[in-house]
Formats: structure tokens, C-alpha cells, sequence
């Protein structure tokens, strides 16, 4: 008696140490597979998915293609905006708001040409699928960000259920990234017809522009918000010091003051590595893996639900950055074998992920 008790007491000591080393240990599933839906996309550079399983994807040269992903057919879609496709700048973001219908806006960013220099600009038009046509293009914000490099446009854009958000870089003029008179280094914030909301934090200011919703950034190429409507953004460092950050209004988010990276042409440090006043990032990457985009999973098809993935150029990968309690508290590279730049993801209304490549691939996450 005493003997069979000891045994279950034993037993259950035993399988209590194994739950909780399987609760502690993080069980990694497998990558999931790639699917090439398609190949020869000319640089594709935004996507989204404006009908089950069609995506518009912006492709860097000035132009729209419409991918059918069951039928893998292209479309060529006109009507984009005349862009100086050069250096990092080009046609860039495209993205529709969580409520949209066929006949709605489409929203994209783009280098604009500004009396023979560029400057990031965000635009609209409607999406006509039968007559494979955007109409109605409605330019709402071009940007003070003008210079003659060719160099951290961003752009990427994000929707809350009123506003459009989209992030300009710093266009290689790093005092931009303090000059609240520019809207380069920020965060823009609009209502969805371009206007200024009243609510923006600089609104009334005479030292600070509108539209900016948050500055002291880099050249931040994704931004997303999650399921719980925090706004994430990550943004490249200079050498070392890629930043994933949380965004909130008038904050500061440090570039140039505050970096994590030193300069491309020897071992100096870009800036201190923290400032009362200024934001740290919630995430640093050194090295650099070079930031191309961010989205927050919604879906559970590979156990991903409410991770970030960033797609990774330099250190071509898919970065999932594993959320908890809204904090990023571990990283999984996948697809590292594959050595492709990835530039940009859409995740279906299906919950299947789509990853567009600078190699001119679709692909499907199986
Ligand atoms: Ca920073």
C-alpha cells in the first residue's frame, strides 16, 4: 500500500516535471514549405490582397500587377503615378484599410519627383479589377522631404479603422531625423482623405509639422499594428542597430541622437546609446539584418498568431519575432537556405502568408 502510494506520488512528481519542462521549453515547429505561386515580378515592392486570393503588388519601376493566385496568372493593372525609380526610391507601399470592398480606395506610397529631386508621397485610387485599371488617383500628401539622394524614402503604410499612417525616412539628411519642421525621419498620420486630424500631437505647434505622428526615425520600412492596436515600426540602423520599436504619438524615437550602429566607413558610434527623452527600441538587431517590411499574423495556419514577421534583405530571411504579452521576447529565422532578399508579406483573409522576393518570386507559406 505504502509502496503503490510512493509510486503514484513519484509518478506524479515525474509527469509535473515533464509539463512544465514542455511549458518551458519552446517546441519549434518545422518551417513551413514555400510554394513559388509565381516568377518574373519586376522587383515587386508592396502587396495586398484585394479579393480572396488576388494580389495587387506594387513593382518598384512604376507599375501595378494583379496576381491571381489560383490560376497564377499576372495582370498588369494601370494607373500608377509617375515615380523616379532610383536608387531605394520608386514605387513603393501599396496596402488597402481592414474594411475594404471591391470599388474601395487603394493606398500606396511612391518617390515623387519634386522640380527634378524626389520626395516620399502618399496617393489613392479606386481599383477597377474587370478593366484592370486604378482610376480616380488622388494625390493626398507629398511629402517635405525633398533632396537629391536616392536613399531612405521608406515607405510602408498602416490603417487604424479611421486614419492612414506611412513612415519617410530620413532621405540620408540624418539632422532630419530631430527637425520636426520636416517630415522626413517620421511617422505620418492622416485621416484617410489626407487631412489633418485634429488629435495628431504637433497639431498647433508653429515649431512642428501636422502630420507627423512620431520622429526621430531612421529609414523605417515596415509598419503594422497588431491585434491589440499597438502600432509597430522597424526601422534600419546605420551599421548594426536595426530597430524594431513601439510607436506612440510625439515621441521621440532617438536617430541621430541615440543609435545602436556605427558609421558604414570605420568603428565609430553613431550617436549614445540612450537619452532621457528619446525612445529605445523594444528589439535591436547587430548585425544588421536590413528591415524590408512588418506584419503582425492574425491567423493561427502556422502557429504564429499575434507574431511579428519582418522580412529580411540583407540577412535574407523571414524574421519571426515571437510576442508575448505585447513584448517581443524571442526571434525564429526561417528560410535563411533560400538566399533571397524578402521584401514584402501580405497575409490572406484565409490566413495563408504570402512573401514577395527582390528576385521577382511569389511565394505561398504552405
Ligand atoms: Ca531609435
Amino acid at each position: 500500500m505504502l509502496i503503490s502510494k510512493h509510486r503514484v506520488c513519484r509518478l506524479s512528481v515525474f509527469l509535473i516535471v515533464l509539463a512544465s519542462l514542455a511549458a518551458a521549453t519552446k517546441v519549434v515547429a518545422e518551417a513551413p514549405k514555400v510554394d513559388v505561386v509565381v516568377t518574373g515580378l519586376d522587383r515587386p515592392w508592396g502587396m495586398t490582397e484585394v479579393a480572396p486570393g488576388k494580389l495587387l503588388i506594387s513593382q518598384k519601376a512604376g507599375s501595378f500587377v494583379l496576381v491571381d493566385v489560383a490560376t497564377r496568372a499576372k495582370t498588369v493593372i494601370a494607373g500608377a503615378p509617375k515615380v523616379i525609380d532610383d536608387g531605394q526610391g520608386g514605387l513603393l507601399d501599396v496596402a488597402v484599410p481592414p474594411e475594404y470592398k471591391p470599388g474601395g480606395w487603394v493606398y500606396f506610397t511612391y518617390s515623387a519627383p519634386v522640380q527634378k529631386q524626389s520626395a516620399t508621397a502618399l496617393a489613392r485610387a479606386r481599383l477597377n479589377l474587370k478593366s484592370g485599371l486604378l482610376t480616380d488617383r488622388q494625390t493626398l500628401l507629398v511629402t517635405t522631404s525633398v533632396t537629391d539622394t536616392s536613399q531612405h524614402f521608406g515607405s510602408r503604410i498602416a490603417f487604424d479603422d479611421q486614419h492612414v499612417f506611412f513612415t519617410v525616412g530620413d532621405r540620408g539628411v540624418r539632422d532630419n531625423g530631430q527637425n520636426l519642421k520636416a517630415h522626413a525621419g517620421s511617422v505620418i498620420r492622416l485621416k484617410r482623405d489626407g487631412s489633418v486630424p485634429d488629435d495628431n500631437p504637433f497639431v498647433g505647434r508653429s515649431d512642428a509639422l501636422d502630420e507627423i505622428w512620431s520622429y526621430g526615425h531612421r529609414n523605417p520600412q515596415g509598419i503594422t499594428f497588431d491585434g491589440d492596436g499597438r502600432l509597430w515600426l522597424i526601422e534600419h540602423g546605420p551599421r548594426g542597430g536595426d530597430e524594431l520599436n513601439l510607436i506612440e504619438p510625439g515621441k521621440n524615437y532617438g536617430w541621430p541622437v541615440v543609435s545602436q550602429g556605427k558609421e558604414y566607413w570605420g568603428p565609430i558610434a553613431v550617436g549614445v546609446k540612450q537619452k532621457a527623452g528619446m525612445e529605445s527600441a523594444a528589439k535591436v538587431y547587430t548585425p544588421s539584418i536590413a528591415p524590408s517590411s512588418l506584419l503582425s499574423v492574425e491567423g493561427d495556419r502556422y502557429g504564429w498568431q499575434g507574431d511579428l514577421l519582418a522580412g529580411a534583405l540583407v540577412l535574407t530571411h523571414l524574421n519571426r519575432i515571437e510576442m508575448k504579452d505585447g513584448n517581443p521576447v524571442a526571434e525564429i529565422r526561417y528560410f535563411e537556405d533560400k538566399k533571397q532578399r524578402l521584401r514584402v508579406m501580405a497575409e490572406g483573409a484565409d490566413g495563408t502568408i504570402w512573401i514577395a522576393t527582390d528576385a521577382g518570386e511569389l511565394w505561398a507559406l504552405r
